[in-house]
């Protein structure tokens, strides 16, 4: 059996891409949860993560700290984590690593808070850019490989990375193309992602960096967690 430690689901991004990946192919772990805005968490996280950073899967004696590496680890165990087609493969690896390495503007910008609704003040040319890439990036996916998902019929690793920015859509009121905001209603609709959703709005546990960080980039509309 797996361990998977993780952060608060309301706001760690990261941590939400092996979580959903593993639940929606039903590959059995036990969660831990290991909150930020707690004084001792950069402590917790040293001793479950070298890097001091969740997610880390933990299997047996072997430690794997970083999301895309562990989607590679559980890869060599599991054949449904990439897509079976070869040429469907290789864009779902690209499409993954350009998310762990790239959409900077979108990350920063318009960070993971599940529970909040918020109009941006102003959606800057680096932030337009990042959210063009994103609607020609999936636009592309679900043509190339006839959908649903990016790299064809099932969830695979590359929904897996992009299942944050479903999030961040709902979050900001991103506008998409027709076919991207349909994507990523399906994802907002898959039965792990509406488990994570129900758990974050749970929390009551604030995290005073990413509080602040809401209301500078726009206003705040709503608040759905529990208080
Ligand atoms: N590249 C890493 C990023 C991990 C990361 O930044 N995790 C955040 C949580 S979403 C974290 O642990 N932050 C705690 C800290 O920086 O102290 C990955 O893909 O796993």
């Amino acid at each position: 059996m797996y361990d998977l430690y993780i952060s608060n689901k309301n706001y760690s991004s990261w941590s939400l891409r092996p979580w959903v990946l593993m639940r929606e192919l039903e590959i059995a772990f036990r969660e831990h949860l290991v909150p930020f805005g707690e004084e001792s968490s950069w402590q917790r996280y040293r001793t479950i993560s070298p890097s001091g950073k969740v997610p880390s899967l933990v299997d047996g004696d072997t430690v794997v700290w970083d999301s895309l590496a562990i989607a590679e680890y559980l890869a060599e165990r599991h054949a449904v984590v990439w897509p079976a087609d070869a040429r469907a493969r290789a864009w779902a690896r690209s499409a993954s690593a350009e998310m762990h390495s790239g959409f900077g503007e979108l990350r920063n910008q318009c960070s993971m808070t599940c529970g909040l609704r918020i109009r941006l003040y102003e959606i800057p040319a680096a932030l337009a850019r990042d959210i063009g890439r994103l609607i020609d990036l999936w636009n592309d996916g679900l043509r190339r490989f006839g959908g649903p998902f990016l790299a064809g019929a099932n969830f695979t690793a590359v929904d897996a990375f992009y299942a944050p920015v479903a999030f961040r859509v709902q979050t900001y009121g991103l506008t998409l193309s027709t076919a991207a905001a349909a994507y990523a209603d399906r994802l907002l609709k898959t039965h792990s992602m509406r488990e994570w959703y129900a758990d974050a709005l749970k929390e009551t546990l604030r995290d005073q960096p990413h509080e602040v960080d809401a209301p500078r980039v726009g206003k705040i509309l709503e608040d759905l967690r529990a208080t």
